[in-house]
């Protein structure tokens, strides 16, 4: 009770407000993953599955918070962007965080054995995180700008990563050793590789190599509400369905557990078709959501590889850092 003698020591919990009218990115990344990465086998230099799954976690997250408009993502790490305007919990930093860092880690180890199917999680992983607020479209724009100049700096030049990954297959795949697999490679041209990949491994080194040389923009876009009933071309696992967004967008952050795309689905909705009424379920911000859903504009969440360090992607979508 709030008059007891105990009472004071809320007195000692501080508010943790973010700067008003500001953006926020808040990044993950996982913690000691050289080990985890190790333990898990995971390929190198780059583990499609690994960076799948991240992705998948990473879309997760954006489906159960509405207000962040982009993410990007590399190797163990991903980066949030929210709104300027965003009010989510009151802009508490902690409480933004904790919940964001918990979810994104909860929906990694909930879809594992879709992504890795063979491979038993041996330990619990986790992420840390952090809260960056930044006052100008340039400080984001320079930040993600960053972040990817990063991925192509880990990942060295195409050229650099082309060498890596058949030499990694060589010794992965084509059970060489260090010593046998730099001999094979020495002196090769870059079309040489990729023909070692090809015909003896069955890797499109051009297919593969937009997301490691990229990494992975999450982008928030708009639904066109004429077209919105052909929104089914999306395909899993990397794509929602109309009634999953929608099923998202009724569950708030304030109360977690939503699905989570495309296999996790909660019992409640898997029967669902498009268009179908949401079943009766004890939810008491249902009524209120499924008023204010008309007023709502449909966003959907697309998983790209490409360029965010030119103006090309900031001019054909103006919305992400509107307000
Ligand atoms: P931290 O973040 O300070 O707790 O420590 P780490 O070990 O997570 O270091 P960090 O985040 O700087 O580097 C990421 C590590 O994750 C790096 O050692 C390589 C590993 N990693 C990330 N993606 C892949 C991948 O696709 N394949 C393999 N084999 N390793 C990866
Ligand atoms: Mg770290
Ligand atoms: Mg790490
Ligand atoms: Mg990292
Ligand atoms: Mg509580």
């Amino acid at each position: 009770m709030a008059g007891t003698k105990f009472a004071y020591v809320r007195n000692f919990e501080l508010p943790d407000p973010l700067l008003p009218d500001t953006y926020l990115v808040c990044r993950l990344d996982g913690h000691s993953f050289h080990r985890f990465s190790d333990e898990h086998g995971f390929a190198k230099p780059n583990d499609e599955r690994a960076l799948q799954l991240m992705d998948h976690a990473a879309k997760s997250a954006m489906i159960e918070f509405k207000d962040i408009m982009l993410a990007f993502g590399e190797s163990d790490e991903f980066s949030f962007l929210f709104r300027k305007s965003t009010n989510l919990y009151n802009r508490r930093h902690s409480k933004i965080l904790t919940t964001l860092t918990s979810y994104f880690t909860s929906c990694y180890v909930l879809n594992w054995s879709q992504y890795f199917p063979d491979t038993p999680l041996r330990y619990p992983p986790s992420f840390d995180g952090r809260i960056i607020v930044y006052p100008t479209e340039r400080a984001i724009r320079d930040y993600f700008s960053w972040r990817q100049a990063d991925t192509a700096r880990q990942r060295k030049a195409h050229i650099n990563n082309l060498y890596n990954t058949t030499f990694w297959a060589l010794i992965q795949k084509g059970g060489q050793t260090t010593t046998e697999a730099h001999a094979t490679l020495r002196g090769t041209v870059s079309a040489t590789k990729h023909e070692i990949l090809f015909s003896r491994f069955g890797i499109n080194y051009n297919e593969i190599s937009q997301r490691f040389k990229k990494g992975s923009v999450i982008v928030r876009e708009n639904v066109v509400p004429e077209s919105s009933d052909k929104g089914e071309s999306l395909e899993p696992p990397m794509r929602l369905t109309r009634s999953e967004i929608n099923q998202a967008r009724d569950e708030s952050p304030e109360r977690s557990g939503a699905s989570d795309p495309p296999t996790n689905i909660p019992p409640h909705s898997q029967s669902m078709n498009e268009g179908d009424e949401m079943p009766p379920f004890d939810h008491p911000r249902q009524k209120r959501s499924k008023v204010k859903k008309k007023n709502k504009l449909e966003t959907t969440v697309e998983v790209l590889h490409c360029d965010i360090i030119g103006d090309e992607f900031w001019l054909a979508r103006p919305h992400l850092l509107e307000n």
